[in-house]
């Protein structure tokens, strides 16, 4: 039976749509954001450090390309970190139906150059950059680093 142009079309448009799904994550990204936390460096007067949970419940991909804050002169980085030295990272990846956990000895953001009278309780507005889902921003309370207690051992 030879196939006439009405069939070759159903077809053409099947294999179209066959491709275009196997080429890109085809649903749209659902991010929302967890336990923000921006805490003090103890070391260095003016450093921040932020950490916090994107969770991804979409069916696509997404990634963080830079963060901000509003306060002008900072400088706010993606870092990672590797056999316990930090580098800076060009982005983060937040796949579809998964979270990103930005936490103290992994990924994280840092802030540098913050004015000294910020301190504990001060809010601080950071705006995230995503590739997909655009800018979230958030206001969190700058919290103390906790410093690790001297631990006991016990017998
Ligand atoms: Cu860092």
């Amino acid at each position: 039976m030879k196939a006439g142009p009405f069939f070759r079309t159903i077809r053409a448009t099947l294999i179209v749509s066959l491709l275009g799904g196997a080429a890109c994550s085809s649903g749209a990204p659902q991010l929302v954001i967890e336990e923000p936390e921006a805490k003090l460096s103890p070391v260095i007067l003016g450093v921040v450090s932020v950490f916090m949970k994107i969770v991804n419940s979409g069916n696509g991909d997404d990634r963080l390309l830079s963060a901000r804050t509003d306060i002008p002169g900072t400088l706010t980085e993606l870092h990672d970190e590797e056999d316990g030295k930090m580098k800076t990272v060009t982005s983060m990846d937040i796949p579809a139906n998964s979270t990103l956990v930005l936490r103290p000895g992994g990924q994280h953001l840092m802030i540098f150059k913050l004015p000294r009278t910020l301190q504990t309780g001060s809010e601080l507005r950071i705006v995230l950059t995503f590739k997909r889902s655009g800018e979230r921003t958030l206001l969190i309370k700058l919290t103390e680093y906790a410093t690790k207690a001297p631990r006991t051992r016990n017998h």
